[in-house]
């Protein structure tokens, strides 16, 4: 699926703005060839949740609709119209005039469906009912349950606000009736010099012949070619390889043409695409053969308002900060984040694990968390397997091109040392790296209780990601045993794992800005900042440690708790991306860090 662009044969809108939203209750139908009665508005792309004053609505589990109207003239009408969602959260029905015309179950990932057959010149109705309710079969999981009431009460599994609504961009777009472009995956082997480009390109429809063209940055012609439909596409050559990494983010754009008999062009696509290799070795992440330490965050798609939704703005300014504190890189937990973040990362030469949203693949997961045994296996219980595919295909389908990608992670805090966990993440494991052409490094953050004795997935992957929490959920307020433990563990999974790298996906303490103590209390920014010294001298000491990937970037939503007091405040940033006391001991150490 390509990114809506125009082009000499394609046109894009944009649906955004102020939509009509409404929650259904149970006792109500409605009737989607009828107006929403009684609506309020919405804007779109963003989480409606605080858009919303009244708490019960904010808070609601269940359905809820979207309306908007789009205008289509007959000159669009006389083209192909495609309808595009960026993301929609976690579950959509759309319809047009009335009526059905396309379903999708997965909140993270875009999805397309032409709407020819619905459409008329004129004004047209647009309406979506979502759906925010999770289960053992969806990603991200969670527990429904129906309350006497005929309500839903949906509990995630997993730590931060389930946002949900309409999150990111709403397009139509056209092409020609004709023919025209499904997919570009641009296929390379470089050896760093000369670099042989082998695109894949999927049309539809009547066509000749089409022609590739490679531009460099500026956009000057590298190679053309041109092949006929039947014909094999001959491959392209780059001689001096600009190669793209993170101090050098060098990006080419392949220019793709569809042509008819008499030479009449039919559709335009440029696809933009960058080289770089990436290699496991040695306990190492090699970029072009180099070894590079991941210094960054994880991260959520969360800012005050807008939630989840895609705001140009906030992915800049986050890009800025990560710039400005020296940060080379991020995992998108526990999600894929916009495609705009994406083409940001690869402009700004960040590194990328892009992390699927199998988050919460942990069944009674509170009993465990409160020390206790779990009375449920996970992988009896789980039904994942079909979802945990799907975002696997749809995330790589969309993100191969980027690359700022350079790694894959395809479950967050999964119980991998329960019996059952070996089978289940092969067949992922295995599912992945067929799909994958770059065969890019594979990684499942670790939950704490996932150690080296019990764990049951790490021969499955290319690198062991930690989430630690030594001196915080472990060896709460005592770093000298926190390091101490932690030095002991990384010891095991070294010699056990003695060529895999090690990278710390998340750590860290929850630290209240503005909290101040002499006496080193746990949650002043004080505590933050000798919590994370002493999980500094630790990896410093361990050449196959391979990266710090602190949690978390900035303090985030997350539903009421004991321990959440307005959220999760393990932010190196507050909520509104201002600096906490570590941020600044975190730039003069990552500016020394090579
Ligand atoms: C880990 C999760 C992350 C949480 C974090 C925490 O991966 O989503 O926010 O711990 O507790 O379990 O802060």
């Amino acid at each position: 699926m390509l990114y809506p662009q125009t082009s000499s044969t394609r046109m894009v809108f944009d649906l955004s703005g102020f939509w009509d939203f409404k929650i259904e209750n149970n006792s109500e139908k409605i009737n989607p060839s009828v107006k929403l009665a009684n609506s309020i508005p919405m804007a779109v792309p963003a989480s409606y949740n605080n858009q919303i004053i009244d708490q019960q609505m904010r808070n609601h589990d269940g359905y809820f609709w979207y309306e908007t109207t789009f205008n289509i003239s007959a000159l669009q009408k006389s083209q192909r119209n495609v309808m595009r969602f960026g993301s929609a959260t976690h579950q959509a029905t759309v319809y047009i005039n009335g009526k059905e015309v396309a379903h999708h179950v997965g909140g993270f990932t875009p999805f397309e469906f032409d709407i020819d057959d619905y459409i008329q010149v004129g004004e047209n109705d647009l309406k979506v009912r979502l759906c925010n309710l999770l289960s053992n079969k969806t990603l991200p999981v969670g527990e429904t349950v129906k309350l006497k009431s005929g309500n839903y009460q949906t509990t995630g599994n997993f730590d931060f606000y389930n946002y949900a609504g309409i999150h990111r961009p709403v397009k139509i777009y056209t092409t020609s009736n004709q023919a025209h472009i499904n997919n570009i995956c641009v296929k390379y082997t470089t050896d760093l010099q000369t670099t042989i480009v082998t695109p894949e390109i999927d049309i539809d429809g009547q066509y000749q012949s089409v022609s590739m063209e490679i531009l460099d940055q500026a956009g000057n012609s590298i190679q053309t070619s041109k092949y006929n439909r039947h014909e094999k596409p001959s491959s392209l050559t780059i001689a001096d390889t600009h190669l793209w990494n993170v101090d050098h983010s060098y990006m080419y754009q392949l220019k793709v043409q569809v042509y008819d008999t008499d030479d009449q062009l039919i559709d335009d696509y440029t696809q933009k695409f960058g080289v770089r290799t990436v290699e496991i070795k040695n306990c190492q992440v090699l970029i072009n053969k180099k070894p590079i330490y991941l210094k960054g965050f994880g991260r959520h798609e969360d800012f005050p308002v807008i939630g989840k939704g895609m705001n140009r703005a906030v992915i800049n300014r986050d890009h800025q900060t990560l710039k400005w504190i020296g940060a080379n890189a991020f995992r998108t937990s526990h999600y894929p984040y916009s495609e705009e973040e994406m083409q940001l990362a690869d402009e700004d030469g960040l590194l990328v694990i892009d992390e699927v949203p199998a988050v919460g693949l942990y069944s009674d997961f509170q009993s465990a968390m409160a020390g206790g045994a779990t009375q449920v296996n996970t992988w009896k219980n789980m039904e994942t397997m079909s979802a945990h595919k799907q975002v696997i295909r749809e995330t790589i389908t969309r993100d191969q091109n980027h690359p700022s990608v350079i790694m894959w992670s395809v479950a967050n805090e999964a119980a991998t040392q329960q019996d059952g966990a070996h089978e289940y993440f092969e067949e992922i494991t295995d599912y992945t790296r067929k799909l994958d052409w770059q065969h890019l490094p594979l990684i499942s953050p670790k939950i704490l209780v996932s150690t080296p004795d019990v764990d049951q997935v790490t021969d499955l992957f290319d690198v062991i990601g930690l989430n630690r929490y030594y001196g915080w959920y472990v060896d709460f307020n005592d770093l000298e045993k926190a390091q101490n433990d932690l030095y002991q563990e990384l010891q095991t999974w070294h010699k056990l794992y003695p060529d895999k790298p090690v990278i710390f996906t998340e750590f860290g303490a929850d630290t209240i800005a503005g909290m101040h103590s002499i006496y080193d209390e746990p949650y002043s920014e004080e505590y933050q900042l000798d919590y994370y010294k002493a999980m500094f001298s630790v990896f410093d000491q361990l050449d196959y440690v391979a990266g710090e990937l602190l949690w978390s970037f900035t303090d985030f939503s997350t539903p009421a708790g004991l321990i959440r007091v307005n959220g999760n405040h393990k932010g190196i940033f507050t909520y509104d991306r201002e600096p906490k006391r570590i941020a600044f001991m975190l730039q003069d150490r990552w500016k020394q860090l090579s």
